[in-house]
């Protein structure tokens, strides 16, 4: 869910949740939590907690970006990246959502499904196979949230 403040220059994000993800754990669950920043800078970045030992996990948890004029958020991209927690070694990203937000209207609040796309390069992981089930939910602003579910975001990894 993202919600822009076009008075304080500050992009909110909630990470909802997330749905059928694949199992990177023996027995067959993940401990995913979700890594949220804004490209290209990276300069700051939000983490979930962590959620053990489950597919669907429920983050509800709101992050603020401060200091960001709407020009310049017309510039970057907003990335969700799902990692698998392991106590002993490398976490393993499980995917990742990116939303340009120059395709985002926020003047709006807006709240979506997006389909996780997999990953490369990153830790070694050389990208999951996913059959398209998996979401993340993403959100922009807080009018008409529900007239944006049907707006065509979901994409095909
Ligand atoms: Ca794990």
């Amino acid at each position: 869910m993202l919600e822009y403040d076009f008075n304080s220059n500050s992009l909110s994000v909630t990470v909802i949740q997330a749905e059928e993800l694949p199992a990177l754990d023996m027995g067959g669950t993940s401990d995913p939590y979700v890594k949220v920043y804004l490209l290209p800078d990276k300069k700051k970045k939000f983490e979930t907690k962590v959620h053990r030992k489950t597919l669907n996990p429920v983050f509800n948890e709101t992050f603020v970006f401060k200091g960001v004029p709407y020009a310049d958020a017309m510039n970057k991209t907003l990335v969700f990246a799902i990692f698998d927690f392991d106590r002993f070694s490398k976490h393993d990203q499980i995917g990742e959502v990116k939303v340009p937000l120059c395709q985002v209207d926020l003047a709006q609040t807006i709240e979506e499904w997006r389909e996780l796309q997999s990953v490369e390069g990153e830790g070694g992981q050389a990208g999951v196979a996913r059959d398209g089930d998996e979401h993340v939910a993403s959100t922009p602003a807080s009018v008409g949230a529900a007239a944006s579910r049907a707006n065509g975001w979901r994409r095909r990894s």
